[in-house]
């Protein structure tokens, strides 16, 4: 998404990020049919028009790619060299996953649920398709829903046309596309994606710890205008600067911003809420005198994460969620 989206408090959905690891399978509305198998009492196949004819629900969501900010880590780590744009945040209509599950019946001694993608590659050196898996009480209690419409509309190819999960709060791995199967699991499920990536470790060969809901991230609006080939900002004298911030643990409760590059910090002004699970507009007015400046945000939410100033290194690149930093030359 590029930065200037921020203005909008709904993202246009040509300027929703993407993350997509294999190829945008193509599918058809009339003919998908998702099952729900495994440790359930009452398999099920069910069709688009039956879950449209379910219980119906919009939530609006920021999601965000957990390797936002990869490419800001020395050395880079490998993957999507994703700087800051990795987000967007969408009206996601479906129905929701908890009435399914209990309706399908999770039999005892399960203990994870497994989300199955239409689209498939290899990865790692495996033949895979893409899954994640949620445990029990994740898949129960998480608000989750599977969700058909985007901004009002039917989902586009590139975002999961025509069923997805959407799991608010957590990094958009989870939030599984093309979404064909829903099975219970009597164990944790090791596939690639879960039990290898999104993962934060140190070495690759530890287990590391697995990435779940989004740590809190502050963005401003590119102030001013753009110099064409270093990308600094200009900015004409005081103005007032804007963004947005979000935390998959909590409410934004405090954004703060720095025009020394981190050094010292004041409390910008929150806007209005879009939501529990949506970014929130922020702004500060700026009265610079005219010289170089390196202008940061940083978040905290009310579980008491705040953005560091510098985020600790891992072998995925996940979960940077150190502050922007935006040079500014003011005149
Ligand atoms: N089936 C499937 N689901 C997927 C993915 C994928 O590659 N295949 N990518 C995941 C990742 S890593 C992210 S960040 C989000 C991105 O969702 P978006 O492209 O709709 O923004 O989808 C998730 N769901
Ligand atoms: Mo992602």
């Amino acid at each position: 998404m590029p930065l200037e989206a921020l203005r909008y408090p709904i993202t246009p959905v040509g300027l929703h990020y993407l993350l997509i690891h294999y190829d945008i399978p193509l599918t058809a509305a009339d003919s998908w049919t998702l099952e729900i198998g495994g440790l359930v009492e009452q398999p099920v196949t069910v069709t688009l028009d039956e879950l449209k004819a379910r219980e119906a629900e919009e939530l609006t969501v920021t999601m965000e790619c957990a390797g936002n900010g990869r490419a800001r880590l020395e050395p880079r780590p490998e993957s999507q060299p994703w700087l800051l744009e990795a987000v967007g945040t969408a009206r996601w209509f479906g129905t929701p996953l908890r009435p399914l599950l209990e309706e399908a019946g999770i039999q005892d001694g399960a203990v994870e649920v497994l989300f199955t993608g239409a689209d498939h590659g290899r990865e790692g050196g495996m033949d895979q398709q893409f899954q994640r898996s949620l445990s029990i009480e994740d898949a129960l209690e998480s608000d989750a829903i599977l969700a058909y419409e985007m901004n009002g509309a039917p989902l586009p190819p590139q975002h999961g046309f025509p069923l997805r999960l959407l799991v608010p709060g957590w990094y958009g791995m989870t939030s599984v596309k093309w979404l064909t199967r829903i099975d219970v699991l009597a164990e944790q499920f090791s596939g690639y994606q879960q039990a290898h990536s999104y993962r934060v470790r140190q070495e690759e060969d530890e287990e590391g710890d697995p990435l779940s809901r989004m740590l809190p991230r502050s963005l401003m609006v590119p102030p001013g205008r753009p110099d064409f080939l270093t990308r600094e900002r200009i900015v004409d004298g005081p103005c007032v600067v804007e963004g947005r911030a979000w935390s998959g643990h909590g409410e934004i409760v405090a954004v703060d911003l720095s025009a020394d590059g981190g050094e010292t910090w004041e409390a910008a002004e929150l806007g209005e809420e879009l939501g529990p699970w949506a970014w929130r507009g922020w702004s500060y007015r700026w009265e610079p005198e005219p010289g170089s400046y390196e202008l940061c945000c940083r978040a905290s939410d009310s579980a008491g994460n705040e953005q560091p100033v510098e985020q600790a290194w891992n072998v995925g690149g996940y979960a940077n969620n150190a502050v922007q930093r935006v040079p500014v030359s003011v005149s």
